[in-house]
């Protein structure tokens, strides 16, 4: 993208391995965030990692490893406790000598953890950590390694700051944002230790970190009323698509439901390798066309730990999903982490409030599981434990076909018949009844038109009223 930087910043990942965390768990997350960095132009080029009871209240790691970090990013341990200078002394930077606090585990993990820090001859410009931390934790490592720190709400936001096109998206982002940085609006106006580019969510030269708290709040409501308005307008629309039969596409950012979104209805939708590529919801009707209609819809994918306020910021966005008879859920079967993936999906949506619309799951990447024999196994495997799924690649026609005809299917049960009558002054509704309705016959009589037609029960009522 053009929004990125053209020489990609360096970083270094920080992370916990708390006691609930299995390793496999924790891998992923850490190859997560190194795709939002990566999503964001940031190059990972150390990783530092440590098992702890808890995250330290102070800088999120012990003192060891906080010695490794601040060599990355070219400091001594010295350095940078409290390097502001303005004699503030916030409690919490004082050096931890308190025994038994988990330092016991960054000795023991020492030798293994020494493998992961890849040392680089350039120091490091930013530090992604990949928990949610405090702001005086994220102040305590700026001060410490003199580099912006982000930690996994901030890196998140910044990728939706950046892919956010329509102005609803740009408003609910901007909303969470706003409502991120207010507690950490103290440590924004120094800054001067980092005013080297930045990867945006905090950088310098951004108008907004001038505001003031009030200011702030302004904005807000300003924003608020904003998207109200726009919800009214998407109500309106919404409310002219409800006799339709619609499906919407959720999942997992990356699962691909862009891609199968192009598949299905021929749209031109943005696909890429990158995470949240999508922040709109787009709805186009299923291609070939079926009778009646079926409205498909794009929507914002998920991550895990997806940040609270997003979450119900992008509700508006994700009413289509709510609103649909049936939600097409994908998952990208060739990601070793997808089962939890599926599990955050299915979270998510229930805590939006689509736990009861009926689902299909459809495991998309098939392709990718390496050779037909390992493609062959694991269908089966998928089909054993999720008989109702649907299984394939967005990229092979034959199998998008394949889930065009479930998804019609679906519809296709709760169908009826009945009979429309069209005076001849109302010929108009005419090709409504076309588009509404698969039309099996017409008769003619003095008044009008009669036809018999198979179609949603909510829609021959409408039709029969009009
Ligand atoms: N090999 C393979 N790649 C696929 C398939 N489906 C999607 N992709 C690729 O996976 C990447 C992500 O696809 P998208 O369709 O953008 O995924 P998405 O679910 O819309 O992602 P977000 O919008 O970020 O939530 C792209 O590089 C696609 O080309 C598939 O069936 N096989
Ligand atoms: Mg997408």
């Amino acid at each position: 993208m053009s929004d990125s930087p053209p020489v990609p910043l360096r970083a270094a990942i920080v992370a916990v391995q708390l006691p609930d965390v299995d390793d496999r768990a924790f891998a992923a997350s850490l190859a997560e965030l190194h795709r939002l960095g990566r999503t964001l132009g940031v190059a990972v080029v150390a990783t530092i990692t440590q098992r702890r009871q808890t995250l330290h209240p102070a800088a999120v790691l012990g003192k060891g490893k906080l010695a490794e970090l601040q060599a990355l990013a070219g400091r001594s341990a010295a350095q940078g406790d409290d390097g502001d200078g303005d004699g503030e002394g916030d409690e919490d930077d004082a050096p931890d000598e308190r025994a038994g606090d988990g330092f016991e585990a960054d000795e023991g993990d020492r030798q293994a953890d020494a493998a992961a820090v890849v040392s680089t001859p350039l120091p490091i410009e930013a530090v992604l950590v990949d928990h949610d931390i405090s702001p005086s934790q994220a102040r305590n490592l700026e001060k410490a390694t003199g580099v912006e720190v982000l930690d996994r709400t901030a890196v998140i936001l910044e990728i939706f700051r950046r892919h956010a096109r329509s102005r609803a998206a740009k408003a609910q982002v901007e909303i969470v944002r706003l409502q991120y940085m207010v507690p950490r609006l103290r440590e924004q106006g120094k800054g001067k230790d980092r005013q080297r580019g930045g990867i945006g969510g905090k950088g310098a030269g951004e108008s907004s970190l001038e505001l003031d708290r009030r200011k702030i709040r302004d904005r807000i409501a300003e924003l608020t009323r904003e998207l109200d308005a726009l919800a009214e307008e998407q109500r309106t629309q919404r409310a002219r698509r409800r006799d339709m039969s619609r499906v919407a596409l959720v999942g997992y950012t990356n699962a691909g439901k862009s891609t199968l979104m192009r598949a299905l209805t021929g749209s031109e939708v943005y696909v890429a390798d990158r995470l949240f590529a999508t922040l709109d919801t787009t709805v186009r009707p299923l291609v070939p066309a079926t009778r009646p209609r079926v409205l498909l819809s794009d929507t914002v994918g998920f991550i895990d730990k997806l940040p609270h306020g997003l979450v119900a910021s992008f509700k508006s966005t994700l009413d289509e999903a709510l609103e649909a008879g049936l939600l097409a859920q994908v998952v990208d079967a060739s990601d070793p982490n997808f089962e939890r993936q599926l599990q955050v999906t299915t979270e998510v949506l229930a805590e939006i409030g689509a736990g009861d619309v009926p689902r299909l799951l459809v495991f998309n990447k098939i392709d990718r599981v390496g050779g037909t024999e390992a493609e062959e196994s694991t269908t089966r495997t998928l089909l054993e434990r999720w008989p109702e799924a649907v299984v394939l690649s967005a990229r092979r026609p034959a199998d998008v076909g394949r889930l065009h005809a479930r998804i019609v299917a679906f519809f296709a049960r709760d169908l009826v018949e009945g009979e429309v009558r069209v005076p001849y002054d109302r010929q108009q509704l005419r090709g409504e009844i076309f588009a509404a309705c698969e039309v099996l016959g017409e008769r003619y009589n003095d008044e009008g038109v009669i036809f018999l037609v198979r179609a949603r029960p909510e829609m021959l009522e409408r039709l029969q009223a009009a």
